[in-house]
């Protein structure tokens, strides 16, 4: 299942992002290590038509148990993550976050990293089990220091923090105690812990996120056993899981208005699924929006829309979720910014014989995909994903809360990664994005995961997303080949 993406498929797909070129680019040698190339403008440096508006905000991501280690210290009390990555058989090689990059107590080299490739924002997560080692009860105030001493570095080197409250790594206990988000109780903790960091962080933290990906950890760690907790419910005890962690969110962004600095941002990082037209004619691009609200009908939509879709309850008939009008008030509190993690997209078309007036068009087994097996390269998905979200929901500020691919990495000779592939994943995704920014879709900055290769989850080590080659043995951090290219970007604010 897991196979490499071949040149030839890669170029196939690339090869949309060749057409946004109209004008000969520079020698790679003449643009390496320019540091002032944003003192030109796009026309004098030849990049009209590929460069992004002015102050949009580049940034890196990672989260805390794909880099921190250190999970004994200084207080932090153990996460589902912790348990399932020490069950044999949950994580290949059986590895585990205990160590990982060590950035606990690297991250101020990291942060150097960050400043060398010139980005303006850093999204990293918070460990929930260090600022309340059972998720709820008393604090612990070291586990907070941590996160105070790496914005501090973030500011004295011009880098915004952008913190996640939840990047999966729930408190033990709340999963022995409330089943974790199977019991609304968790929901309740999780504002508690919400407002308590954001009366802490927000005088210098401005952005903060509250849930990453819902789409991810209740699906894959509840429904599908791959990922912490490594549950499979079903039917209404997962519609109900499901509306707990948004319910959650809910609950946060509340706790946030009434405990932050006035001026601090709230919003999510959602791994919405993107549906985008198999090709663009009006009734496929309408099928594709229609697509995009009842694909995210329990996460996204419901937190934009304030109710579930009738299509899903519908479907979902005595195993709908239980719940008040209250909660959904709760659940759909107004963000000021929304996040979207993109990695890839699935095709719709338009079908009136369908109950919802869309198809989805499955990828044939020969459609090229990174690595990891999951991520089809569909570089469309980075302008339908933004554009859906403003068009349908009329969202004033989004990000790219993560985007990213993994590759094999071998490094070479000289030590360096020439990673090609991830380098024509990028301009072909960026390419979309930014003819996204071109039609007006507010879309303020993009992360790219990752700063460096991680703890990837159930894979272990073995997938790497990072833009700098992580020695696991020796904690070095190397920039490939991609890393120079985000470089340049960031320093023109256009596409290369
Ligand atoms: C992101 O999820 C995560 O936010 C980030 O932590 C992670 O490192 C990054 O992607 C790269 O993977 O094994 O069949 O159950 C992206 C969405 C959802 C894609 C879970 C992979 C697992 C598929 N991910 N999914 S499976």
């Amino acid at each position: 299942m897991r196979r490499k993406l071949s040149r030839r498929t890669f170029a196939k797909v690339a090869g949309g992002a060749a057409l946004a070129a109209s004008t000969e680019l520079p020698s790679l040698g003449a643009t390496l290590g320019t540091g002032n190339a944003t003192q030109t403008t796009a026309a004098a440096r030849g990049d009209a038509g590929r460069d992004f508006p002015r102050g949009f905000i580049w940034g890196t991501a990672t989260a805390s148990y794909q880099v921190e280690g250190a999970v004994k210290e200084d207080g932090r009390g153990p996460s589902i993550w912790d348990t399932f990555s020490h069950t044999p058989g949950k994580v290949v090689n059986n590895a585990n976050g205990d160590v990982a990059n060590d950035h606990y107590h690297l991250y101020k080299t990291d942060v150097q990293l960050m400043k060398a490739l010139g980005v303006k924002a850093y999204r990293f997560s918070i460990a929930w089990p260090r600022v309340f080692p059972n998720g709820d009860g008393p604090a612990n105030p070291k586990g907070l220091d941590f996160y105070n001493r790496l914005v501090d570095e973030l500011l004295a080197n011009g880098i915004q923090p952008f913190a996640t409250l939840y990047h999966w790594d729930l408190p033990q206990s709340l999963q022995d105690r409330f089943g974790g988000w199977e019991g609304r109780d968790t929901s309740k903790a999780f504002g508690d812990y919400a407002g308590h960091v954001a009366a802490r962080l927000s005088d210098r933290g401005k952005h903060i996120f509250t849930i990453n990906e819902f789409g991810a950890f209740i699906e894959v760690g509840y429904r599908w056993g791959v990922h912490a907790p490594g549950l499979r419910l079903t039917g209404l005890r997962l519609n109900q899981t499901r509306h707990h962690a948004v319910l959650g969110h809910g609950l946060a962004v509340q706790a946030i208005r009434a405990s932050a600095k006035p001026g601090t941002k709230v919003g999510i990082a959602e791994n919405v699924t993107i549906p985008a037209p198999v090709f663009e004619t009006p009734e496929n691009i309408k099928a594709a929006e229609t697509a995009m609200r009842e694909m995210n009908a329990q996460y996204l939509t419901v937190i934009m829309e304030g109710k579930y879709t009738d299509w899903y309850l519908k479907s979902a008939g005595a195993d709908a979720p239980k719940f008040t009008p209250e909660d959904l008030k709760i659940m759909s509190s107004p963000l000021d910014f929304v996040g979207i993690n993109v990695y890839t997209a699935r095709f719709v078309r338009a079908d009136q014989s369908s109950p919802v007036g869309y198809v989805e068009v499955q990828h044939p087994k020969s459609f090229p995909h990174a690595p990891s097996f999951w991520l089809y390269v569909t570089p469309e998905a980075l302008y339908w994903g933004p554009r859906h979200v403003a068009k349908l929901w009329g969202a004033k500020e989004i990000y790219i809360t993560e985007n990213g691919c993994s590759s094999s990495d071998e490094p070479a000779a000289d030590g360096r990664v020439y990673d090609t592939d991830r380098v024509t994943y990028l301009r072909s995704y960026l390419t979309q994005l930014r003819r996204a920014t071109a039609e007006n879709v507010p879309v303020r900055g993009y992360f790219l995961w990752s700063l460096m290769d991680n703890f990837e989850w159930a894979d272990g080590y073995t997938n790497r997303f990072g833009i700098h080659y992580v020695d696991y043995a020796s904690q070095k951090r190397t920039p490939k080949l991609s890393a120079d290219f985000y470089r340049e970007v960031i320093a023109r604010n256009a596409v290369l």
